[in-house]
């Protein structure tokens, strides 16, 4: 007869969130150089990206707190192939960016894969057998395999961090919710180019009793994490 998993109960609105660590898995949405640095995809929409940066050391904690607690570790990234077969028009040609996906920008082509612009910022880098998942939408499970990748591995629980809160990280939490994951936002590990957005995006996801999911601020996950 097999053990049954640990449970860890976190504090966390709009109440407890439990989880073992051997059904969940950490995912971190997008902290790429192109939605993070001057000159690439966000930027060229017309943001201002340093907001963004604030939440780098709050990611790290909680990355290097999970590793070491031996959970499953997913990042994902937000790209294109290079020759746009995977890169609906109706996205390339909205709006009037600076550069469009695909021009050549300072840190390469915007939103190509393979370009540097492309890449997860170096404090976030994926370690050896660490997921990454390279989608072309918004969330994280459309035209992806991360479906089956957590089935594989019998995840049922997403802990979820990255960038922008009410964009590709929404979008995942509500994909992942109909699929029958319970997510737990981290609150001080998601940021927005929108301040007021990030604060609404939290607001809609932990209301009416956790319709798409839970948050918490990083301590408290941090705090019920074996050391
Ligand atoms: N523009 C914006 O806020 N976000 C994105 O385009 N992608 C992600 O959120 N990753």
């Amino acid at each position: 007869m097999s053990a049954e998993p640990v449970l860890l109960t976190v504090p966390a609105q709009p109440f407890e969130y439990r989880f073992s660590l051997a059904h969940t898995a950490l995912v971190i949405i997008d902290m790429q150089r192109d939605f993070i640095e001057p000159g690439g995809f966000g930027e060229t929409l017309g943001n201002d990206v340093s907001l963004l940066a604030a939440i780098v050391p709050t990611v790290q904690r909680v990355l290097a707190a999970w590793r070491a607690s031996g959970g499953c570790v997913i990042h994902t990234r937000e790209g294109h192939a290079p020759d746009l077969s995977d890169c609906p028009p109706a996205k390339r040609l909205r709006g009037e960016p600076k550069l469009r996906i695909g021009d050549e920008g300072p840190m390469g082509r915007i939103l190509i894969q393979g370009e540097p612009g492309h890449a997860i910022i170096p404090e976030l880098a994926p370690t050896d057998g660490e997921v990454v998942i390279d989608k072309p939408g918004k969330g994280a499970f459309y035209g992806t395999g991360l479906g089956e990748v957590l089935e594989a591995r019998g995840i049922t629980h997403l802990i979820v961090m990255g960038v922008t809160t009410e964009v590709c990280v929404q979008t995942t939490l509500r994909e992942a919710n109909d699929r029958g994951y319970d997510c737990l936002l981290v609150e001080d590990g998601t940021e927005s180019y929108f301040p007021a957005f990030k604060e609404a995006a939290l607001a809609m996801i932990r209301a009416q009793g956790a319709i798409v999911g839970w948050t918490a601020p990083s301590a408290s996950l941090l705090a019920v994490l074996p050391t």
